[in-house]
């Protein structure tokens, strides 16, 4: 290691002090790293000669660590470190006016870990409730996160969707429109998205581009025209709205949600039968004669097809599915009726279990399980066997206060170790309703063995649930190394179902792999992994891409209804 990477390592280190509340060490680590990378001698000859303690602000104990670093290349004590602070913690100090003591406010406060987390609390203004934060404030830290995102380019749909709408909702206020709709990727339900589109259908559209660029939230007007307009919203994102005609509009709404290549699809059909497709609308080629246009609907059915859900525009099938007949019919919200994953205060989570259960009421659902996090994950405060075998009986008790309402489920998000083992004896997991199995450690395991360890899980007879199945993080950690074709197959035979994490910056099993699970006969469990009750309404992300995934009631595990649900789960398989 040169001088640089020990510096590096150092301001590491007393960011995460900072991030404990350590005084004084943190100042020290960091006049420590300034002086060993503005020396002019390599560090490894200073340590060849003994010398180490000789650089100005290293004692005993640092020097100790150097050598370690020099050694090895590792430092056992920073892996401590990072092992007692969550990971997203020290990624919010990258933004600017964002500190030590901030990050922890935000953690303690909102159980916020995580830079998209946190832009997400400061849209919808949670961080006013906090003291010492006012309106300066958030707008500050939202700078900041736009200086840190501007790298990326894609924003995450869970932070796209609610801005848009809040922006739909604003025109739909100051017009009598009846005819507006988000287009483009947002519709689609992509996971990310690199712009978003509105389409309007109104035959004064003066008037709409008008209202669109003088909404409160519009940092700068990119461009102003008769019919279409962009602008960039405080948030960062870019807005484009384009106004047609009534009898266009669903011509319009087809060719602006795209995808592109499914366009190019649909043409390629009207061209077959003498159509000339585009966004004004379907027209006979010869004559010039509009046969279709006013709806998607009568789009799709003048070109000989039955209508494709927005979800699954994406060239993959859908088209010739349409052409025959065989469209799936998609899982939606009305089907789903209960969610699997939910953190409370007992570990990392902020409400209590009272108040997921008023939630889930609240959403209708037929059953809520509690599933808070095992022994080993401590940064998570994970539940020791007896507080998890307290916890159940909490979860009775709400059970009975809900009166049948809704049932409530005893659950345990249970690590995963590295041999594949559970982080709890089979004799408390038997006292469950339901087990999530995850893995939260280790996860630059080599191919085979990770898929080894998974397996291993799935096989146990333990869990129902494989959690978030991959471990990607989107636009910040790639998923592990996995051989998913093994791990569905173990569970095919074992009759686990894969999680659809909800959470925004997860979703997964993406897809595409919902996808290939359904076909490899496996059900996908839709579930927010919510951390506070707002975030339960992260479900309606799962769904959209459960949809995009192909997925019908059939293949998700939450259309079943509550009566039957536990015989569907750990007690009740044989
Ligand atoms: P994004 O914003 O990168 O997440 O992806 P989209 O799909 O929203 O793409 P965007 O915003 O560039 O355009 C919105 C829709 O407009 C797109 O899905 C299809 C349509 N569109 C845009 N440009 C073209 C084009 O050159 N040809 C065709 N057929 N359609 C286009
Ligand atoms: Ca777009
Ligand atoms: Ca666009
Ligand atoms: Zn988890």
């Amino acid at each position: 290691m040169d001088n640089s990477e020990i510096a590096a390592v150092f301001d590491e280190i007393a960011d995460l002090l900072d991030l404990q509340g350590v005084a004084f060490k943190p100042i020290a680590y960091r006049r420590a790293a300034r002086n060993i990378e503005s020396m002019e001698i390599d560090i490894n000859e200073v340590a060849a000669d003994g010398k180490i303690e000789d650089i100005p602000g290293v004692g005993k104990a640092m020097a100790k660590k150097i050598e370690e670093m020099i050694r090895t290349g590792k430092l056992a004590y920073l892996d401590d470190l990072r092992s007692e602070v969550p990971s997203g913690l020290v990624e919010l100090l990258k933004i600017p006016d964002v500190g030590p003591k901030t990050a922890v406010v935000l953690h303690n406060e909102l159980g916020i870990t995580s830079v998209a987390m946190l832009k997400e609390a400061v849209l919808s203004h949670r961080l006013h409730g906090i003291k010492g934060f006012g309106e300066k404030t958030e707008e500050r830290i939202l700078q900041g996160i736009r200086t840190v995102e501007s790298k990326s380019g894609r924003t995450l749909m869970g932070i796209a969707l609610p801005v848009a709408e809040a922006f739909v909702d604003h025109l739909k206020e100051s017009l009598p429109l009846d005819k507006i709709c988000l287009a483009g990727s947002l519709r689609r339900g992509k996971e990310t998205v690199g712009d978003i589109d509105i389409l309007v259908g109104d035959d004064k559209p003066a008037t709409v581009m008008d209202a669109f660029v003088s909404y409160p939230e519009v940092d700068s007007l990119l461009m102003k025209g008769p019919t279409k307009s962009s602008v960039r919203l405080r948030s960062g994102l870019q807005v484009d709205i384009r106004a047609v005609e009534s009898k266009s509009w669903g011509a319009a709404l087809c060719y602006f949600t795209g995808s592109k290549e499914h366009n190019v699809s649909m043409r390629r059909i009207g061209v077959e039968k003498g159509l000339k497709l585009n966004e004004y609308g379907l027209f006979e080629r010869e004559s010039g004669t509009m046969v279709a246009g006013a709806t998607e609907e009568e789009v799709y059915e003048a070109l000989g097809l039955r209508y494709v859900e927005p979800e699954i525009r994406e060239n993959s099938g859908e088209l010739e599915a349409s052409k025959q007949g065989t469209l799936p019919v998609l899982v939606n919200r009305a089907d789903i009726r209960g969610d699997f994953h939910v953190h409370t205060s007992w570990s990392d989570g902020a409400n209590k279990v009272e108040d997921v259960v008023s939630k889930a009421m609240a959403k209708g659902y037929e059953y809520i399980a509690i599933t808070d996090h095992s022994q080993s994950l401590r940064i998570a405060n994970g539940l020791s066997p007896e507080r998890l075998s307290k916890q159940i009986e909490v979860v009775r008790k709400a059970d009975e206060l809900g009166g049948g309402r809704v049932r409530v489920l005893a659950g345990s998000e249970v690590d995963i170790r590295a041999d594949g083992s559970l982080d709890f004896p089979s004799s408390l997991l038997k006292d469950l309703d339901i087990v999530i199995g995850s893995v939260h450690s280790r996860f630059k395991m080599e191919k085979n063995e990770m898929t080894k360890r998974v397996v291993n899980a799935v096989s146990s007879g333990q869990i129902d649930i494989l959690g978030h199945p991959t471990g990607r993080l989107i636009g910040k950690r790639a998923p592990y190394a996995l051989d998913l074709e093994k791990v569905f197959s173990a569970a095919k035979d074992s009759g686990v179902c894969m999680e659809l994490n909800s959470f925004p910056d997860r979703l997964d099993l993406a897809d595409a792999n919902c996808r290939h699970a359904m076909n490899s006969g496996v059900k996908v469990a839709i579930a927010t992994d919510a951390h506070s009750v707002e975030q339960m309404d992260y479900i309606k992300y799962g769904i959209t891409t459960a949809r995009r995934g192909w997925l019908e009631a059939k293949d998700v595990l939450n259309t079943v209804r509550g009566k039957d649900i536990l015989k569907r789960l750990h007690g009740g398989r044989p």
